[in-house]
């Protein structure tokens, strides 16, 4: 897969001015600061191309990448505590819409910090995956940030956790070291 064929396609704040879906896409979800918008530009080998922020809250739109015959989505996170009402009820109906509007959703990036267990909303996220069927990776992220005892010891936790989730795959990345970023990319390119 040619990563340099990426381009910003468009972004979206209400899912009623989501186009309908004409290209197999890939969704990255997760709560909001956990790597999303990192992991994209990683994979991607750009430093820029999706806006990342040491804030939470940072992509509050669905962002779409377009390339080699894909569509990449950036979506906004979930789980961010300072968000107003009125700004999370939209939120909901933004992913809601993305989710349940028939789309060619070939795969879903489920994000995850290595160092934590699975949030609540994490909980309920996958929960959704699985009632869906849709197709889903869980992404370890952040995990340069441990020492080698403590990956081993996260790692093991994750595999037991992750075992009867339904996901195709676990991934431990980083998009400090790229550790992950080739198993990733091969799982994004048997889907073209
Ligand atoms: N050390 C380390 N930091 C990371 C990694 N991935 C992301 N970060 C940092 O985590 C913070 C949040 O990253 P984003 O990519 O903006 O997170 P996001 O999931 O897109 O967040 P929202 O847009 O708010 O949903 C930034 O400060 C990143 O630099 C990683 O693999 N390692
Ligand atoms: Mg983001």
């Amino acid at each position: 897969m040619n990563t340099n064929s990426f381009a910003f396609e468009a972004a979206f704040g209400t899912s009623r001015q989501l186009p309908p879906s004409d290209l197999p896409e890939v969704a990255f979800s997760g709560r909001s600061n956990v790597g999303k918008s990192s992991l994209l530009n990683c994979i991607l080998h750009r430093k820029r191309l999706a806006r990342i922020s040491s804030v939470p809250g940072k992509t509050v739109t669905v962002n779409f990448f377009r390339g080699g015959g894909l569509r990449l989505v950036d979506l906004p996170g979930y789980g961010y505590a300072k968000r107003s009402d009125s700004e999370r009820r939209r939120f909901a109906e933004l992913m809601e819409g993305y989710f349940n509007s028939r789309r060619t959703i070939a795969l879903v990036v489920q994000l995850i910090d290595l160092r934590h267990p699975p949030s609540k909303d994490d909980e309920q996220m996958l929960a959704f995956l699985r009632e869906k069927q849709l197709p889903f990776v869980v992404v370890l992220t952040k995990s340069d940030k441990l020492n080698q005892g403590e990956y081993a010891a996260a790692l093991a936790r994750a595999e037991d956790y992750f075992r009867t989730s339904g996901a195709k795959r676990l991934i431990p990345f980083s998009c400090v070291t790229r550790t992950g970023r080739e198993e990733l990319l091969k799982e994004i390119e048997t889907l073209v």
